[in-house]
């Protein structure tokens, strides 16, 4: 598991040169940035049980053969595997944001989801719709400007959307 300054380190060690102009400037960007970057990450966690019923619910709608019998998310049983693996990727995200760093989501999360969810008859494609639906919750509510002190959040917004969508290519 890297964050932003370890996976510099990595790189340049790896290389054996000293951390270049660019990434310094990167991570100097990465620190002015910082309070917002951990608001962000305020916010989703202090909501994820929203962000994860909401887009959940909104899913079943799209998809009501889930929920039928014989869907995959049919029985209570499965129906709470479901909202575990949607709070799981949603936990991930929050992690890669705070860290500034997708490693952790894919080392720990993503890596070999696809062949389980293939294994399980899970529909990954149905996972990929619930994590966007996840990705647009969580956005406005991290990107909400109503009741904090107003700054331009874009390149920290485009970086979260970009966790959403590595998670749910990886099974979709
Ligand atoms: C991944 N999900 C399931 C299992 C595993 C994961 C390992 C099998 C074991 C179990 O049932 O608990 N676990 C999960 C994850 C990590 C992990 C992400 C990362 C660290 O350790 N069913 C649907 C929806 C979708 C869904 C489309 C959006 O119809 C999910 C939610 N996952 C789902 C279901 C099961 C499951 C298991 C229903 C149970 C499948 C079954 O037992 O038939």
């Amino acid at each position: 598991m890297l964050d932003a300054f370890t996976k510099v380190v990595a790189q340049a060690d790896a290389q054996g040169t000293f951390a270049s102009d660019s990434q310094i400037d990167a991570l100097k960007a990465m620190v002015a940035d910082g309070t917002k970057r951990i608001d962000i990450v305020n916010r989703i966690t202090s909501n994820s049980s929203a962000i994860v019923a909401n887009a959940a619910r909104s899913l079943f709608d799209d998809q009501p053969n889930l929920i039928a019998p014989g869907g995959n998310a049919y029985t209570n049983r499965r129906m709470a595997a479901c909202l575990r693996d949607m709070e799981i990727i949603l936990r991930y995200v929050t992690y890669a944001t705070f860290t500034g760093d997708a490693s952790v989501l894919d080392d720990r999360c993503l890596n070999g989801l696809r062949e389980t969810y293939l294994a399980l008859g899970v529909p990954g494609g149905s996972v990929a719709s619930g994590v966007g639906k996840m990705k647009d919750a969580a956005i406005a509510i991290a990107n909400d400007p109503n009741g904090i002190t107003k700054g331009d959040c874009s390149s920290l917004m485009a970086e979260l959307g970009g966790y959403f969508d590595r998670a749910a290519s990886a099974v979709g």
